[in-house]
């Protein structure tokens, strides 16, 4: 997989490319992923790639040429690309679906806004996917960028040393993470439980799906519908109900509470 990253930024993006799992599969080859410095790409002293707006308004916009310039060199120099992201607030939100498709393509390129935002003819013309990864505005589309690539790549056979594992990673048949643990066995008082120092594998796998239908039931119900369930899993289910229900209390659903609206009034 190919895939470019175009920013004002690319130092930050190097950085973050540099590092892990990700740094590994880049320096062995198996994912080629490049910064591309937008300033590269622009034909004046300068170096410009922002403009005032039109019809007035704060900041600055990104400007067409440059954007443009780079997309096309990149698909001179690499293939025409399969897709061409935009990160935005506006754009669709990033999920496993996503990830799985943008996993497929053998060339992307990521365009990271900055400023006020890009100039609209790019996203007319060059952007064949606009993805959001939350309803928040952050300060540029690096971080947004780097989400991406890194949920992506991970999907990249021999990226991460065990395809398996990721193919078992949360949200890929639907289910949150077993919770972790390792040495030492009591840490402050707190003991790893029981089972998982038992030595008994098939009683392990049972307790580890059974918190993973906990925590999901608990944390994120509305994952259930998509789940991929077993009939123990519906059993499980169906206790899990059947003991909220007796202490009075509803399935939750996502209460609308943020962290910090807890209030002493
Ligand atoms: C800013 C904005 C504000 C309100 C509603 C929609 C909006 N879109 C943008 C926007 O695209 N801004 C540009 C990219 C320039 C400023 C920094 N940028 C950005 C991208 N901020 N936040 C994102 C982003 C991208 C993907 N997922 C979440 C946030």
């Amino acid at each position: 997989m190919v895939i470019d990253l175009i920013t004002i930024f690319p130092a930050m993006v190097e950085a973050a490319l540099a590092e892990g799992v990700i740094g590994r599969a880049r320096t062995r080859g198996v994912v080629d992923i490049r910064a591309r410095d937008l300033r590269e790409f622009t034909s004046d002293r300068h170096r410009t790639v922002d403009d005032v707006p039109y019809g007035g308004g704060p900041g600055m916009v990104m400007k067409p040429e440059p954007l443009f310039a780079a997309v096309e060199a990149i698909a001179a120099e690499r293939g025409p690309a399969s897709a061409v992201v935009l990160m935005t607030p506006q754009g669709r939100p990033f999920t496993h679906a996503a990830v799985e498709g943008l996993s497929r393509l053998e060339r992307i390129v990521v365009i990271c806004g900055r400023y006020e935002g890009v100039d609209e003819r790019v996203a007319d013309v060059l952007v064949t996917d606009e993805i959001s990864i939350g309803d928040y505005v952050l300060s540029g589309g690096e971080l947004p960028a780097l989400v991406v690539v890194d949920a992506v790549a991970r999907l990249v056979p021999g990226v991460v040393g065990d395809d398996a594992s990721v193919a078992a990673d949360s949200f890929a048949d639907g289910w949150l993470d077993y919770p972790h643990y390792t040495r030492p066995a009591v840490f402050r008082g707190r003991a790893v439980p029981d089972v998982l120092v038992s030595g008994h594998h098939g009683e392990i796998e049972r307790w580890r799906r059974a918190e993973q239908v906990r925590r999901t039931y608990e944390r994120r119900p509305d994952l259930l519908d998509r789940a991929v369930t077993t009939a123990d899993d519906r059993k499980l289910l169906a206790e899990l109900r059947q003991r909220n229900a007796a202490a009075g209390v509803s399935d939750r659903k996502t209460d609308g509470q943020e962290p910090g609206d807890e209030r002493d009034d």
